[in-house]
């Protein structure tokens, strides 16, 4: 780990293509119990294009340097120096072989980068930077090499040994050891390198690619969960399919294989040809996992697998390029679940994570543009800012050159840029080439932070029969970036007549505007839109699809808002019409909760209510999505600074309390015509039937009434599936009902052996509003299934309760932040890239009162005075600055 001595800086300014590339890249590993030996043969040979240097400096951390050999000849000590991580030769010849012998202790290996255990398995992971941790390289993504690997074990406990490419030989050695050898015919930076070596059990099945080529598919699991691989394997053809149908990308190699790890820092890793996942991310089965489960796996079954190109065929040239591969198989991966499921609920659910996260990440000190322009950890980067607002860039693009032209754009970007390392800019300028189109401005989208805000105001003229639009865009400035610059932002719209129908809309001028694409281009700070032939007052739907990722500030009258709820055309848009018009009742009952009054909700908003729990022609996953009251983060996320912890928590407990009291007839015959399945299908129907009585047991259930608490008991025994048990336990722990202990007790003995949902264990009730919740996370920390070398027990425990608990982990005595502080110190040495996730939540400081801002920053110091890893030094010291 390196210490406190201030890291390095890293500038996108600065990049320097290499001066040595390396051909090939031959690897021999031998796993022995007690260490791992790595054998590296490079084919290097200088960059004529750029090369300076006589010098070769290659990186590595925590390696024992055992050998090393230049053409087949020991280096003497004096050519060569190790330094802080670099090893460093002198005078090397233009074109070479280097041979390194290195020693490495992955059961020692907690940070979950490089070679590391896993419950007795062995797999890597390599991304960005863990590559350095198995042998001395080039560890960057402009350095391509064509891979081979070696990998030797014991066949008992390793009876499986896999890396990138084709398996091309394997057999039997002395004392019960085998190897197995893997070609990887695609050349590849190194953070794509992948070796697993365990005890695994297979899932098979093939897919034929659209050229007629048979691709074998393999999943691997532990045994006990050979149940749980149907869903991923059929969303993983789905995706093959998908992609060949969407972007025309077939898949390059005869094997796909996906390995199941329960230790993983992130969801899941594109490793060519051999994907790594969390166990979250890929095991599921109707009695283990949630709909929202069945969900992720999907998605990031996508995900990894649209990496193959976006990603991996084209890769980037440098870290800063991040986005260009995650915000693009971002935007893919949407698309797919889109046409997967209901386009609208995957759109509301990828806004409200965007407007939660996303944006209080853009307004604090970690803010930063798609593009970064410097680091000192990479690992820090691996953003909603870079995947989910990159995803939006990329959607914005396609807004602007139309679905046809944005078809032309990728397929000229992977043609143009195949088996390359490129940035941003080439994406762009290939989106830009194929369409004639200028996105000079647009590009400004890449460099600069912050989320603009874009505040409107209308006026209908009925004497002229005009209805005009003013929009004046303005971004915030963000940390280094003082100035900001107007930016082309695309606004879909619709004027919206009093049947609900759209206006076609005509500009003064005589510009029509596409009916099929009503989209309003903005490149000025101010501009102004003039319709004309408008003969009566329209309700203006304005940002359809949430067409740019900015705050949209347009006043409109709950009226208006629960008019645009029921007529308006954009599916999003009556969602979002929803949640504005909760959102301003909230507001009433959050100052009146500082007046100390109690304050009813308003009768627009329960009428509104009503209509979507009583119109039977109504689309019922979107009815759910509607009545779902938005969460507390994103409340904190919306509403002015400092925020209101304890206002948010108890005005919305009141709404929920308040609209399940005057609706309760309503809710309960929701529940009587969904009554529980007793087949599981993660099928929409069934899907949103379970949503909506879920969310109306969840409402009632605020009411703690005996009648419900009974049907609550009920469902927590009877459910078929997880979805509704989990739904019913956590109803029941978060209530104050004596009978919660029983059940927190049942729930565990029945799942205790189910890792995955002894996750979900924690996470309800870590995430419990009562006053001693944290006292029984502490107390949970000491439970046998918790685990502090483990990301995701360390998510649904320590993080539940950072995350989705505001009140009590912003209980004004500090002991939330005090907790939070020791643990971050704990997993600083451990896992630092976990801790330094943990240490984002702090960063929040400057949007609570003084007091909280005092505390939360007292505790930064302290994690501050400790000898910190570069990724927890980084957010700390960003946060304190
Ligand atoms: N590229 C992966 C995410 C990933 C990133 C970093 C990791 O370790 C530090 C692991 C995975 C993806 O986008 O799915
Ligand atoms: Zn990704």
């Amino acid at each position: 780990m390196k210490e406190n001595n201030a890291p390095k800086t890293i500038r996108l300014s600065e990049y320097r293509a290499p001066d040595y590339l390396i051909d090939e890249t031959h690897l021999d590993v031998r796993i022995f119990s007690d260490y791992t030996d790595v054998t590296a043969q490079l084919h290097i040979r200088k960059n004529t294009q750029t090369a300076v240097a006589t010098s070769l400096e290659l990186v590595g951390a925590d390696l024992e340097l055992l050998e090393i050999k230049v053409n087949a000849e020991p280096v003497p000590e004096s050519l060569y120096s190790i330094a802080d991580e670099t090893l460093t030769m002198n005078n090397v010849p233009g074109q070479f072989i280097l041979t390194l012998v290195t020693r490495i202790d992955p059961k020692r290996n907690t940070s979950l980068e490089g070679l590391y255990v896993s419950k007795g398995m062995y797999c890597t992971q390599c991304e960005a930077e863990g590559f350095r941790k198995i042998t001395y390289y080039l560890d960057r993504p402009d350095v391509m090499a064509r891979f081979t690997t070696r990998i030797e074990a014991d066949k008992s406990s390793y009876p499986v040994l896999l890396s990138n490419g084709n398996p091309v030989e394997k057999g039997d050695l002395d004392a019960g050891r085998h190897f197995v050898k893997w070609e990887d015919p695609f050349k590849k930076p190194c953070y794509l390198f992948a070796l697993v070596a365990g005890d695994l059990s297979v899932v098979e099945d093939r897919f034929v690619t659209s050229s007629g080529r048979e691709v074998s598919l393999q999943i691997f699991v532990e045994p006990q969960d050979l149940d749980k691989c149907d869903h991923a394997m059929d969303s993983l053809k789905r995706s093959m399919k998908w992609d060949e149908n969407v972007y025309g990308r077939e898949y390059d190699l005869d094997i796909y294989m996906i390995v199941a790890v329960s230790h993983f820092n992130m969801g899941a890793m594109e490793n060519k040809g051999l994907n790594i996942f969390n166990t979250s991310c890929v095991l599921a089965s109707a009695e283990t996992t949630t709909d929202a489960g069945f969900q992720r796996v999907e998605s990031v079954i996508a995900h990894e697998y649209f990496h193959n190109w976006s990603g991996n065929r084209v890769t980037c040239r440098d870290w800063f390029q991040l986005s260009l591969k995650e915000g693009f198989t971002v935007f893919r991966d949407q698309q797919f679940s889109a046409d997967m499921g209901s386009e609208t609920v995957n759109r509301i659910d990828d806004v409200n994570f965007l407007k939660t996260v996303q944006f209080a990440e853009d307004s604090g000190p970690m803010s930063h543009p798609i593009r970064p322009d410097s680091y000192i950890e990479i690992n820090n980067f691996y953003t909603t800012t870079v995947y989910e607002k990159g995803a939006e860039v990329v959607r914005m693009i396609r807004r602007l050159v139309g679905v046809d032209g944005f078809r032309k754009g990728s397929d000229l970007y992977f043609e143009r840029h195949d088996g390359q390392a490129v940035t941003c800019d080439d994406f762009v300028q290939a989106m830009e080439d194929a369409n004639q189109i200028d996105l000079s401005q647009f590009r400004l989208w890449y460099s600069q932070s912050g989320t603009p805000c874009l505040q409107v105001s209308s006026e209908f003229s009925a004497s002229s029969e005009t209805f005009t639009l003013t929009f004046k865009q303005e971004t915030p400035a963000t940390p280094g970036q003082p100035e900001k610059k107007p930016l082309h932002i695309p606004v879909a719209i619709g004027l919206v007549d009093s049947t609900g129908n759209d206006l076609p809309l005509e500009l003064e001028g005589g510009t029509r505007i596409d009916p099929d694409n009503p989209v309003l281009e903005l490149k000025q700070p101010t501009e102004t839109f003039v319709f004309r032939n408008i003969k009566e007052k329209p309700v203006a739907s304005l940002l359809r699809g949430f067409s740019a990722p900015v705050r949209l500030q347009y006043p409109q009258s709950r009226e208006a808002l629960a008019f645009l709820m029921a007529h308006d055309r954009d599916g999003f848009n009556r969602w979002s019409a929803s949640q504005q018009l909760v959102v301003s009742v909230l507001e009433d009952m959050i100052a009146g909760f500082q007046n100390n009054e109690s304050v009813q909700p308003d009768s627009v908003l329960v009428d509104a209510f009503r209509t979507l729990l009583t119109d039977s022609s109504l689309d019922l996953a979107m009815v759910a999505k509607m009545l779902e009251l938005p969460t507390e983060q994103f409340l904190a996320e919306l509403l002015p600074k400092p925020t209101q912890v304890d206002a948010i928590h108890q005005s919305r407990e009141a709404l929920k309390q308040a609209l399940a009291s005057s609706l309760s007839t309503e809710m309960t015959s929701v529940l009587d015509r969904y009554p529980l399945h007793t087949e599981y299908h993660y099928r929409d129907q069934d899907v949103s039937e379970r949503s909506l009585r879920n969310t109306c047991m969840y409402y009632l259930m605020s009411l703690e009434q005996d009648d419900v608490v009974e049907r609550c008991l009920n469902q927590f025994k009877q459910a078929c599936n997880m979805t509704d048990q989990l739904s019913a336990f956590k109803a029941l722990v978060h209530s104050s009902r004596s009978e919660k202990s029983q059940v927190i007790e049942q729930f565990y003995q029945r799942w205790s052996n189910e890792s995955l949902v002894v996750d979900q264990w924690f996470m309800v009730q870590a995430s419990a509003p009562q006053a001693d919740t944290l006292e029984r996370v502490k107390e949970l920390m000491n439970h046998t299934a918790f685990d502090m070398t483990s990301p995701n027990k360390i998510r649904a425990l320590i993080g539940a309760f950072c995350n989705n608990n505001p009140v009590n982990f912003h209980n004004e005595d500090g002991s939330g932040y005090a907790f939070l502080a020791d643990q971050i110190i704990a997993l600083n040495k451990l896992n630092p890239q976990v801790a330094s996730r943990m240490a984002v939540i702090m960063t929040r400081w400057a949007n609570f009162d003084q007091a909280r801002a005092g505390l939360i920053k007292q505790q930064l110091s302290r994690v501050q005075s400790e000898p910190l890893s570069p990724d927890v030094y980084e957010v700390v010291t960003k946060a304190l600055k």
